[in-house]
């Protein structure tokens, strides 16, 4: 019922979002991609609620928060707020002098029941959808590890071979004059980005190497706990390239503060070159191996069956009457074959 409402909701927030985008004003910094254009996270001169965010599931957030929790947040205070009013304007001492003595009101307190529960169920119609969405991860273009250490993060592309990659926030962003002398976010700026590819699917394990962090990433609506001795999964799609800040949410010890995300979604070319200059693989020449691998595998068995069928025609040849020498032939070039 709701559906053609949330659409066309997520696409006016889309619209606006994209438009707080593009005025985003740049950044000093040099783009290490070509095309790198957004920077989203950073704090924002008199700009008030929710980041704009560039995943699906986030522009459903989006609404959730926007049309549907904050309209019904105001709603209660306001009726809560002249309910005060009303009581202290007109119940006062001097208003009321005999106040009324009477303690229950069957009426008004199954009003009171009822309707906050019918609020909760109109409100669980639509999160508990929404967080399922969050749940059902959908199959992986790529699989990121993400390990929350006191106090820095480690990314590993444990599919593409590239692993340990140390994101540290950089010197110069730890002094609020620096990072301004230098054009780059205070507490929020890293020598090592996560680098992702746009449009895909990217699944983030995460877990902690020492004590409990948490990967926060506000522009794509995840936050996922890191747990030492525990794997923990989420995933986003991001939709369009630039750099996402985002910061460590759990109270990680005295460098919390110091170790933010910054995640940088670059186009597919881009992506592989980071995989290859990272000293991985990309996922196209893992595909070119495996298909070099079984192309090899087939002609080793197609070279052992010929081996098998040309001993059992020269020992066929040397006892043609034998029936008995040719028929265990057959089995044995089978298993040769099944065995590569
Ligand atoms: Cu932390």
């Amino acid at each position: 019922m709701g559906m053609t409402r949330l659409g066309r909701s997520a696409l006016l927030s889309f619209a606006t979002g994209a438009a707080t985008l593009l005025a985003t004003p740049l950044l000093g910094a040099a783009p290490a991609f070509a095309e790198e254009t957004l920077k989203v996270g950073q704090p924002t001169d008199k700009a008030v609620g929710l980041q704009p965010t560039v995943t699906e599931l986030g522009h459903k957030v989006t609404w959730f928060y926007n049309d549907l929790l904050f309209p019904i947040i105001v709603a209660i205070s306001l009726l809560v707020l002249a309910l005060l009013i009303w009581i202290v304007v007109r119940y006062n001492r001097r208003a009321n002098p005999n106040p009324a003595r009477f303690s229950h009101n069957t009426l008004i307190e199954v009003i009171w029941t009822v309707v906050p529960v019918i609020i909760l169920v109109v409100i669980a119609c639509f999160s508990l959808p929404l967080l399922k969405q969050f749940n059902d991860m959908p199959t992986p273009d790529v699989v990121v590890k993400v390990t929350g250490n006191q106090w820095f993060w480690t990314y590993d592309y444990p599919e593409l071979g590239v692993s340990d990659v140390e994101s540290r926030l950089l010197p110069d962003a730890q002094n609020i004059k620096t990072a301004e002398a230098k054009g780059i976010p205070y507490l929020l700026e890293v020598d090592n980005k996560l680098v992702v590819p746009v449009n895909r699917v990217i699944h983030v394990q995460t877990t902690g190497a020492d004590v409990i962090h948490s990967f926060t990433v506000p522009a794509f609506r995840i936050k996922m706990d890191a747990v030492p001795g525990r794997l923990n999964n989420t995933w986003f799609k991001a939709t369009k390239i630039g750099t996402y800040y985002g910061q460590c949410s759990e109270l990680c010890g005295k460098d919390h503060a110091f170790m933010p995300i910054e995640v940088q979604v670059v186009s597919d070319a881009d992506f592989d070159a980071y995989i290859i200059k990272q000293g991985g693989k990309t996922k196209a020449m893992l595909a070119a191996e495996a298909a070099s691998a079984a192309q090899a595998s087939a002609a080793a068995q197609a070279s052992a069956a010929a081996n098998a069928s040309a001993a059992a025609a020269s020992s066929a040849s040397a006892a043609p009457a034998s029936a008995a020498t040719i028929t265990p032939a057959k089995p044995a070039a089978a298993s040769a074959a099944s065995s590569q």
